[in-house]
């Protein structure tokens, strides 16, 4: 372990009551010695003491100091963590001092990059780390932690020893065309029941992205129907500016809310209008077409006080395929033969009668929202994949079937043979162990640094 000893701050930088810096690498011990102002300071692994830091002419701060002997630390090398108060001249004057005294400004991920390079992680594992930070539902934490410890890499470890296992019968019944001291049938079995389990978990993948992301919900209906009272109503703020002048949202305005444990970007959109008028609101329309194509549901949003119209039904036909809610707001200065009209026009629809001025009937869109989270929340998947990991899954779940049909029907050795190799390589592409380094330095840079 020649690597140069690297340096950062791990926590946000910022006024806070504590941050922290990282060290690491064979010259942590020397580094500590020059920044700690003690007589006879004795550093435990793994126990945090309180000392004073220096920077070689005053003491700057007091805090406490962990030190961890390779290989049992993160990195798997000399790692120290240090807490000072957070203050960005205090964090500039500490660091400084440890670089001064041989340490270099980590890369982004590079801790992380050398737990991996030092066999502590596999790469599954790397990843998770930094999906479990950016993580936006609970659910989703979860399962990020699941791959964290372990979950999904001992399903693919599992794969890899019953492949290879596999492998050494086929090959010695190639060479020496005979029985194997190895019995395949509990293998094969054990084999499909993984990979019926990596299938499972590449179905649920579909919902990986709203984990990860939240749930994107955009408000779409023609101009001056209240799609902004409706947003600020439901953001609890007043953001949108809301007029009776009909085209007052220019541009989409989003928020997030949280609700069970998930996250919803809720996109208030400019309305749509059968007139152009002028250039900006152009550029405004087709942004809310985008974001209505692009979200996961959509509230429709009618006015109850007007009759449903040609826009109306344009916009139906762009939101009618989405999952969708349909309200029908001002109900307070409808009456019920218009909304009736609105049933004859959608008449498959169930049309929510609402109103946001008079705070009626508005938490049917909330409740609504809840609702789609329903179905992940029966999931019963422990775990969940990124789209690096889905692309490499889904290639090996095919191998493996193959090789499964194969030796029950054809056992066609050469085939066999060279599906075992396949699958084993991507086995190792999943867990990094033949990954190329480009693809390492693209995932390992999204980290934050000091990760
Ligand atoms: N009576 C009544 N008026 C409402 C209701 N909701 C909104 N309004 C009024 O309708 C007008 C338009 O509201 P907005 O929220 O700006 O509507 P919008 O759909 O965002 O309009 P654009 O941004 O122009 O597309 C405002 O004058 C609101 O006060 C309601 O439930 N009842
Ligand atoms: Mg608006």
């Amino acid at each position: 372990m020649d690597e140069e000893t690297i340096v950062s701050l791990a926590t946000p930088a910022g006024r806070a009551g504590v941050a922290i810096i990282r060290v690491s690498g064979n010259k942590t011990s020397k580094i500590l010695k020059g920044i700690i102002k003690a007589d006879n300071l004795k550093l435990k692994p793994r126990e945090a003491k309180y000392c004073h830091f220096t920077n070689g002419k005053n003491i700057i701060d007091d805090g406490l100091v962990t030190f961890f002997k390779a290989p049992n630390s993160y990195t798997g090398e000399d790692v120290a963590e240090l807490s000072i108060h957070s203050n960005p001249f205090l964090i500039e004057d500490l660091v400084g001092t440890i670089s001064s005294l041989g340490a270099r400004q980590a890369m982004a991920g590079e801790f992380t990059y050398r737990a991996f390079k030092n066999g502590k992680i596999d790469l599954i594992q790397a990843e998770s780390i930094n999906e479990l930070i950016n993580s936006n539902s609970r659910l989703n934490l979860q399962m990020k932690f699941n791959n964290l410890e372990g979950k999904l890499s001992a399903t693919i470890n599992s794969i890899k020893k019953s492949i290879t296992k596999l492998g050494i019968i086929i090959e010695s019944s190639i060479e020496f065309g005979e029985d194997n001291y190895l019995e395949e049938q509990p293998i094969i079995e054990e084999l499909d029941k993984t990979n019926n389990y990596l299938s499972e978990v590449l179905s649920s993948s579909r919902f990986n992205e709203i984990l990860d992301k939240g749930f994107k919900i955009v408000l779409a209906g023609k101009v001056n129907v209240g799609k902004s009272s409706i947003f600020n109503n439901m953001v609890m703020e007043n953001r949108s500016i809301v007029s009776s002048e009909p085209g007052t949202t220019r541009d989409y305005i989003e928020k997030k809310i949280y609700l069970n444990g998930f996250t919803f970007e809720i996109t208030d959109i400019a309305g749509f209008n059968d007139k152009t008028s002028g250039i900006i609101e152009d550029e405004g329309i087709k942004r809310s077409v985008d974001k209505v194509k692009n979200c996961d549901a959509v509230i429709f949003v009618l006015d109850a006080s007007e009759k449903p119209d040609s826009r109306d039904m344009a916009i139906y036909d762009l939101i009618k395929d989405k999952n969708h809610l349909i309200i029908a707001n001002k109900e307070d200065i409808s009456d019920s033969i218009r909304l009736e009209a609105f049933k004859q026009k959608f008449p498959t629809e169930n049309i929510n009668p609402i109103s946001v001025k008079e705070n009626k009937n508005t938490k049917l869109i909330i409740e609504y929202l809840k609702s789609l989270t329903e179905k992940i929340e029966d999931l019963n998947i422990e775990v969940s994949i990124n789209h690096r990991q889905k692309l490499i899954l889904s290639k090996l779940v095919e191998v493996i079937k193959g090789i499964i049909v194969n030796r029950k029907n054809t056992s066609d050795t050469e085939l066999l043979a060279e599906d075992i190799r396949k699958s084993l390589n991507l086995i190792g592409q999943l867990t990094g162990e033949v990954s190329p380094e480009d693809i390492l330095n693209g995932i390992f840079s999204t980290f934050c640094i000091g990760k």
